[in-house]
């Protein structure tokens, strides 16, 4: 299988508690190759934009003012099978339903506040990853 990129968050929530370290960890033993990374204090407008596909759900506008109520960390992950790894180690949306172990189940605390971000599916890796990086801050 060949290498697969995904775009992984540390949300407001992780980051204001000082879960990035312990994430960060996470990432590195699982194999994964940081190939990007900044701070970033999200605007309503640009929350938003990366929500976009959600803006139909009665939980579109708190998402966003969460998304945008601190930093966060992106960060580009690369390795084979990136993104479907990588949501297992996240664990299920819901901190309550995610499994022992995983990002959200140890970090989360809502299924809003729920730590750590992941792409879905190749096409919203390559919007996301975009959406925050542009071709000279990922390493090739
Ligand atoms: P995930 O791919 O696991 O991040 O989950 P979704 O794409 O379904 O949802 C995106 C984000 O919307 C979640 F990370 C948190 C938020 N959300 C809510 O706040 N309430 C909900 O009922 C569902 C999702």
């Amino acid at each position: 299988m060949s290498l697969e990129r995904t775009l992984a968050l540390v949300k407001p929530d992780a980051l204001k508690a000082g879960y990035t370290g312990d994430i960060i960890k996470v990432i590195e033993s699982n194999g994964f190759r940081i190939i990007g990374m900044k701070l970033i204090h999200l605007s309503k407008k640009l929350a938003e934009g990366f929500y976009a596909v959600h803006r139909e759900r009665p939980f579109f506008g708190p998402l966003t003012e969460f998304m945008q109520s601190g930093p966060i960390v992106a960060m580009i992950l690369e390795r084979e099978d990136a993104i479907r790894k990588w949501r297992e180690v996240m664990g299920a949306t819901d901190p309550l339903k995610a499994a022992e172990g995983t990002l959200r189940k140890r970090f989360g605390s809502s299924i809003q506040n729920n730590a750590t971000h992941g792409s879905d599916a190749p096409e919203t890796a390559a919007f996301e990853t975009k959406y925050f990086f542009s071709e000279l801050e990922i390493l090739s």
